[in-house]
This record gives structure tokens, C-alpha cells and sequence, in this order.
């Protein structure tokens, strides 16, 4: 039997199943869990998410000093390690969002304006989430070019690190990305691959996801350069990916898929492709291998799937 897919990008309200792993109001470890008025900051912006309902107005955060300073703090120091260890998609990326998006230190974007610059740029649009999604939700809105965003900020006492996903990684390690054409396409393969997977064939591609658009590396003119989000959003780990500490493997997607990962710390290995072309001509063999009775074709007139 097949699992239930959204096949009309109204259908992303049902694609809402939050996993409830490093939640501040539970995990002791989480560095807000201990802070009352951050928890409660996290139910509003959590709440916002939860009724938000697609074509609505994407919700607005005013957000506080003490949040701006957080985010300042991680952009300034992110923004200067970026020019030699980013691959040119992200810093142009970035460079655009920069000039025409008010991407900078002083102020955390919203992501109604941020959706707005990626619609015309790529055709991708934004939606808030409370939390980490399950793999199923967060892969299929791929497919509709939606990507599902946190709109809160780590808590200040750890700007360099956060268990879970936040708007650092979401604005700084996903959307510079985005905002190219040949990575939104492949990003939304990935989503169309999942489409009525089985739990297995879910599991392979969202570990694949982790080792690409989380923290894959690529060659360009010659020397490894970082795109992975995961990589982009921690000062630590963009650091230590491009020592030549860890292990490199050839981007490889049968291997990829199967490689155990962990969320814990920084990876003992990384899959560096030779260009993006080659690792989206891989992804698409990988993919096109993946055992469904059906097709699936995106139509972008109304956002809708046809099946066939
Ligand atoms: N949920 C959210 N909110 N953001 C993500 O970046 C994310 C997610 N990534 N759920 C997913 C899981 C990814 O790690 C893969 C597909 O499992
Ligand atoms: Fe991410």
C-alpha cells in the first residue's frame, strides 16, 4: 500500500508531523530548557507556525535586541570564514541577498521577504514550522518547491551551536542555495523521489539529504568548497569539514544512502562531489532506481502533482 502523499500544494497544511527531539520544554540538555521566558518566546513563535494555512501573508516576528544580537553574532563571524571555504553558488547566493534582500548583521530577515526574493528567483517559496519535521513532511514539500522554515533564534547563551534547526541555519545555510536554479531543481528531485516511498526508501533518501544539502562538499576549480547547510550555519564545523581531519568518500549515492550519520557532533566523514552536475546525474540514477507503481510530474501552473 501507498503511503498518503499531498498532491496539491494546499495539501503542505497536512504535512505537519514535528518530531519532538532537543525540545527545550523537554530535553534537559537543550540550552534554553533552563529559561522560562525563552520557552515561552518559543511557544509564540511555535503557535504561528501551527495556524499558519498556505497563501496566507507568511507570519512577521518582531524580533528582540537580545535576538538580534544572537543573530549578529553568528553572521559576523560566519560572514567572514565564508569567502574561502563556500562554494560560488552560495556566496552569490548570498552576495544577492545582501544587495537586494536586506540580508546583513543588524537586522534577522523575514521570511515573508525572503520568500518574496526566492519565488522570483527560483520559483521556491517558504512556510513557518514550529520544529524539526518528520523526513516524510519536510521531503515532500520539497517537491512543491516549498521549503518548511524555523522562524526562531538559538538560544543566546549558544550562538555557535544549536541542536535543532533555527532561523541561523534556515536564512544562512539553506537560503543562499536556494537562490540558484540548477540546486532548487535538484533539491526538489529529491522532494519528488519521496512522493509515496516507503518508510525504508524514505529513511535511504533523507540520509542522503543529510550528506548533500546538509553537509555535502564539491569541487570547484580544483579545490573542495563547502554548499551544505549544516556547514554553512556553524563556525565550527566549516572549519574543521575543510582541515582535512575528517574522512572524504566520492560523492556516491548507494554508499551515501546506507552511511550512518549522527546529529550529535561533527561528521567523521563527508561526501565531496566532482560538480554539481555530476552529483544531480547521480541523484537522478539513484532516484529513477527507487520501486514505485507510479510516476509523479510536477505541474508549476498548478502547483499541483500529476500522477501517472
Ligand atoms: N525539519 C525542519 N524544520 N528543518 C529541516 O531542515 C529538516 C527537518 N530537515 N526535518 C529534515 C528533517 C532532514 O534532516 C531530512 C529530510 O531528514
Ligand atoms: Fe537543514
Amino acid at each position: 500500500k501507498v503511503p498518503w502523499f499531498p498532491r496539491k500544494i494546499r495539501d503542505l497544511d497536512k504535512c505537519n508531523l514535528l518530531i519532538t527531539k532537543y525540545d527545550p520544554d523537554i530535553d534537559q540538555d537543550h540550552p534554553g530548557f533552563s529559561d522560562p521566558e525563552y520557552r515561552k518566546r518559543r511557544c509564540y513563535i511555535a503557535e504561528l507556525a501551527a495556524n499558519y494555512k498556505q497563501g496566507e501573508p507568511l507570519p512577521r516576528v518582531e524580533y528582540t535586541l537580545e535576538e538580534v544580537a544572537t543573530w549578529r553574532e553568528v553572521y559576523q563571524n560566519l560572514r567572514t570564514i565564508y569567502p574561502d571555504r563556500a562554494c560560488k553558488q552560495f556566496l552569490d547566493g548570498l552576495e544577492q541577498l545582501e544587495r537586494e534582500c536586506g540580508y546583513g548583521a543588524d537586522k534577522i530577515p523575514q521570511l515573508r521577504e525572503v520568500s518574496a526574493f526566492l519565488k522570483e528567483k527560483t520559483g521556491f517559496q517558504l512556510r513557518p514550522v514550529a520544529g524539526l519535521l518528520s523526513a516524510r513532511d519536510f521531503l515532500a514539500s520539497l517537491a512543491f518547491r516549498t521549503f518548511q522554515c524555523t522562524q526562531y533564534i538559538r538560544h543566546a547563551s549558544a550562538p555557535m551551536h544549536s541542536p535543532e534547526p533555527d532561523c541561523c541555519h534556515e536564512l544562512l545555510g539553506h537560503i543562499p542555495m536556494l537562490a540558484d536554479k540548477e540546486f532548487a531543481r535538484f533539491s526538489q528531485e529529491i522532494g519528488l523521489a519521496s512522493l509515496g516511498a516507503s518508510d525504508e526508501d524514505i529513511e535511504k533518501l533523507s540520509t542522503l539529504y543529510w550528506f548533500t544539502v546538509e553537509f555535502g562538499l564539491c569541487k570547484q576549480n580544483g579545490t573542495v568548497k563547502a554548499y551544505g547547510a549544516g556547514l554553512m550555519s556553524s563556525y565550527g564545523e566549516l572549519i574543521y569539514a575543510l582541515s582535512n581531519k575528517p574522512e572524504y568518500k566520492p560523492f556516491n549515492p548507494e554508499e551515501m544512502a546506507v552511511q550512518p550519520y549522527q546529529d550529535q557532533t561533527y561528521q567523521p566523514v563527508y561526501f565531496v562531489s566532482e560538480s554539481f552536475e555530476d552529483a544531480k546525474m547521480k541523484m537522478r540514477r539513484y532516484s529513477s532506481s527507487i520501486q514505485r507503481p507510479f510516476q509523479v510530474q510536477y505541474d508549476p501552473f498548478t502547483c499541483s502533482l500529476d500522477v501517472l
